[in-house]
């Protein structure tokens, strides 16, 4: 099933006129390594040696060649992201990004969420070429955060940059996520 932000297909005058776009923050639910993007968010930790989840679904994608790459990094701080090649996935840039762990709400976890996805988009813009990018909900598996905060601060990010990106995707991996999304990402429109 594929969910997509109802205002993303408004035509702009009684339906007959050309399709105007008006967002540019795309709901998806998939497999982030199936999309076609110029650049795909992982959700690592901080040693970039691969893991499960999302992080573990990309390496497998991308063959070994990405580890290769990943080892020429000592490691990635909490809320910091590093970029590589996409290698065997249609994206061209992995960009992996380290959430923070969530221990209570009390250790700065919302900020550094925040920071690792600025970090992202602050790798996406170094490449010069980054026109589509899809994340995942960066720290919502493994990493316990709470999904509705998590999603909030996941789009206030997307919305903060989405003029610079041609599509921003927002790809989670059920549908009930997918809802909170489209519900978050309606009410954080409507208090701009
Ligand atoms: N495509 C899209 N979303 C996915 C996919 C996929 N293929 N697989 C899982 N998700 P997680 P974290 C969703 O645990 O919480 C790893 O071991 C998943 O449903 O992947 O940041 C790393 O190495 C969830 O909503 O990442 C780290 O050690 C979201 O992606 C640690 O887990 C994030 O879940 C990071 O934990």
């Amino acid at each position: 099933m594929r969910l997509t932000d109802s205002r993303h297909d408004a035509t702009s005058f009684h339906g007959c006129a050309p399709r105007r776009r008006q967002s540019m923050i795309d709901i998806v639910v998939a497999d982030i390594t199936t999309l076609e993007v110029d650049a795909v968010v992982n959700a690592a930790n901080g040693a970039l040696r691969g893991g499960g989840g999302v992080d573990g679904a990309i390496h497998r994608a991308a063959g070994p060649q990405i580890m290769t790459e990943l080892k020429l990094f000592p490691g990635c701080p909490t809320g910091e992201a590093v970029r590589t090649r996409g290698y065997k996935m249609k994206a061209k840039y992995v960009i992996h990004a380290v959430g923070p762990i969530w221990r209570g709400g009390g250790q700065s976890e919302p900020a550094l969420l925040a920071r690792a996805y600025e970090s992202a988009f602050a790798r996406a813009k170094e490449s010069g070429d980054v026109k589509t990018i899809a994340f995942p909900a960066i720290s919502t598996g493994v990493y316990r955060f709470p999904k509705y905060d998590a999603a909030r601060i996941a789009l206030t990010a997307m919305l903060d940059h989405e003029s610079e990106y041609a599509r921003v995707i927002a790809c989670l991996f059920d549908d009930e996520d997918a809802v909170l999304y489209r519900e978050m990402l309606t009410s954080l429109r409507r208090s701009r």
